[in-house]
């Protein structure tokens, strides 16, 4: 099944293995066009498209790279070597998945899987990556190959043993990880590092692993408190593993998109390498999804080619530099090719390839690996010091993404970071020109920010505004970049109706989010606590109640809205839609200053009264929040206060 296409060929380096009088470093590829068969059902798009690995493959090929590497086909996974992992039931299934079987057989087992899609070509494209990532594995842990890349997909680190999600059908680093430690014993593999920087948690191989020793699992992605995909508590640090397998489990876990290379370096060079060095791996298998780079359209992350280029050569200090890489996500095009050539070009010992950025770490990254190393420090002793302050100290304030430059004296563990950040440099950087003009504009336009939910707490507001967790909360914010205390406070009741809908928030977790019927209703009340803010505050809060990044370069709600809104009354937000305050609506004026607040569109009202979306009534630690807030703002009385959320969170729509 080899169908690799014109240039490929067995040959590597163009004189005896040697390139510039230096021994060249074995280098398998895989790529088979087989894998671009897997495909929407009915053509529609699909961010994990065909051309993904087309484009890495072509890239490679331009480059002059692939040419210098030993180009393998690829080759079906066996069942009984799938099924190390695998339920005999989902090997089955996949299997099923024949190009005899009718599309809408295979739309229907798709339909119940989360994020998975399926078509005639699926079973044979998902027995091939997981094939091909074994072959490279096999072949690097052999020492035919000093290193390999196997350019597959389906990707496969959201599979789990019984179940395909997240574009993943088989697991295929996990079937390449148990092959070699339970099928080839004669290969000497007894302790496997899997290092898994897609920008999604590997939840699948996590759980394959949980309790295995042998298997050491590091996972860096976006988690979001479990708001980002997979979601869940499963990427969380406090996930260590169990049993035997307790501590050789480590997560990771980003607050926030916006991590680059800063973040990565540090978290390689404070969690990751000094852990490899203690367990001493045989091989490294890495689950190498490319989502974290900068423009990917899922990943909102930064990486640049060259941090992953920096990333791979630490790794490659381990094992004596046996790494078998697996593509797993990645949506960017462009991004995937040029990340995956640096990091080829890495494992072929080229030059380093150049780049160099000023950026620090966020704050919250620190916060992050602090945390990890305290978790896992009682398994790993070269955790178990404390960071310096020094070196925490150098950091990109969290929202903030103007990038600060070294002015160094060079004598600590602090400026050594800081050299080597100094010397990164983000390819086609776009210039990040922090608050951008649209900010000083609506800095001089004075609002009052109307809440009627937890906001009327007055330390929960000032998150919004400052940063920061008020109790209860389980997610810290980042605040508005101006971060000025409201200039007035006070209190007003509208003829609107307060009620309580969904599921569970980020912040709350489980129970109702408030919302007020954004027409007015004459025969109810709504209680709100006004902030006088500025217009520029106003989209920061915006943004962080939709899970907005506040850094976005135009506003959510500029002036023309503002009129917009005062001449009717309420309007929806395009970039908010998706949000749960996606609607701004204007209640009137006090003093000359327009009253704002934000709320569920119109069309979403219909919704809850017709209970397509269910009314849901609040969690009592978020009751009791807004109950505070009435109290402490001296609106009413405890009792009062807790009437009026019992009655808004009771009385039918
Ligand atoms: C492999 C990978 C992402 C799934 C996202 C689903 N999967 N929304 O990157
Ligand atoms: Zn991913």
């Amino acid at each position: 099944m080899a169908t690799t296409g014109e240039s490929s060929g067995n040959n590597y380096g163009d004189c005896d293995g040697k390139v510039g009088g230096k021994i060249q470093r074995k280098v398998g590829l895989v790529y088979d066009e087989t894998m671009c068969k897997h495909d929407t059902p009915n053509g529609e798009d699909h961010p994990e498209c065909p051309d993904r690995i087309r484009v890495i493959w072509d890239k490679l090929q331009l480059a002059g790279v692939s040419q210098r590497c030993v180009v393998l086909g690829g080759s079906k996974a066996e069942d009984k070597h799938l099924q190390l992992v695998h339920t005999k039931d989902h090997v089955k299934l996949v299997k099923s998945l024949s190009t005899k079987q009718k599309d809408y057989r295979r739309n229907r087992i798709a339909s119940q899987l989360n994020s998975i899609y399926l078509n005639g070509g699926s079973s044979e494209a998902a027995y091939l990556a997981a094939g091909s990532v074994v072959e490279v594995a096999e072949k690097v842990a052999e020492g035919e190959l000093d290193s390999g890349f196997a350019i597959v997909r389906p990707p496969g680190h959201h599979a789990e043993a019984d179940e395909a999600m997240g574009f993943c059908l088989f697991n295929n680093v996990a079937v390449a990880a148990s092959y070699l430690l339970n099928e080839r014993p004669d290969l000497g593999i007894k302790k496997i590092l899997i290092v898994d920087w897609d920008v999604h948690h590997g939840n699948g191989t996590q759980k394959m692993f949980w309790k295995d020793p042998r298997v050491l699992f590091f996972s860096v992605h976006r988690h979001e408190y479990g708001g980002f995909y997979p979601a869940g508590d499963d990427g969380y640090y406090s996930m260590v593993g169990e049993g035997t397998g307790e501590g050789f489990n480590i997560n990771v876990p980003w607050e926030h998109g916006r991590c680059g290379d800063a973040d990565y370096l540090a978290a390689w060079d404070h969690i990751l390498i000094p852990v490899a060095k203690e367990f001493n791996p045989d091989i490294i298998l890495l689950s190498a999804g490319f989502d974290a780079a900068i423009r990917d359209p899922l990943g909102g992350c930064r990486v640049t080619p060259y941090g992953y280029s920096v990333m791979l050569k630490k790794l490659m200090d381990f094992a004596q530099g046996k790494i078998a890489m697996a593509l797993e996500g990645g949506y960017n095009l462009d991004s995937i090719a040029k990340s995956s050539l640096a990091c080829v070009q890495t494992l072929l010992e080229d030059k380093a390839i150049q780049g160099s950025s000023e950026a620090y770490p966020f704050e919250s990254s620190w916060r992050v690996i602090q945390a990890v190393r305290k978790r896992l420090s009682a398994y790993w002793p070269s955790l178990a010091d404390e960071l310096s302050w020094k070196l925490i100290d150098q950091k990109t304030p969290t929202p903030s993404i103007l990038i600060s430059s070294s002015d160094s004296e060079t004598e600590d563990e602090a400026n050594e970071i800081l050299d080597q950040m100094s010397k990164l440099s983000i390819e086609n950087h776009q210039v990040d020109t922090a608050p951008t003009s649209w900010r000083a504009d609506l800095a001089k336009v004075d609002i009052w920010y109307a809440s009627y939910g937890s906001n009327m707490w007055k330390p929960r507001f000032l998150c919004y505004i400052q940063g920061g967790q008020a109790e209860g909360m389980r997610k810290a914010c980042v605040g508005s970049m101006d971060k000025s205390p409201p200039k007035e406070i006070v209190w007003e009741t509208f003829p609107n109706r307060l009620f309580f809908g969904r599921e569970s928030t980020v912040t709350w977790g489980v129970g109702g989010v408030a919302f007020t019927n954004p027409l007015a209703t004459p025969d109810d009340q709504t209680h709100m606590c006004l902030y006088r803010i500025t217009l520029e505050q106003f989209n920061d809060v915006l943004s962080q109640e939709n899970a907005l990044n506040v850094d976005s370069e135009t506003p959510l709600f500029d002036l023309a809205a503002l009129q917009l809104v005062e001449s009717k009354g309420s309007i929806p937000l395009e970039a908010a839609s998706s949000g749960w305050y996606g609607n701004v609506v204007c209640l009137g004026k006090e003093s000359d200053v327009p009253i704002l607040t934000m709320t569920c569109t119109v069309s979403a009202v219909e919704k809850f009264k017709s209970g397509e979306i269910p009314l849901r009534p609040p969690a009592k630690s978020y009751a009791n929040t807004l109950i505070r807030g009435l109290v402490e703002g001296g609106r009413f009385s405890e009792t009062e206060a807790e009437a009026y959320i019992d009655t808004a969170a009771s009385k039918p729509l």
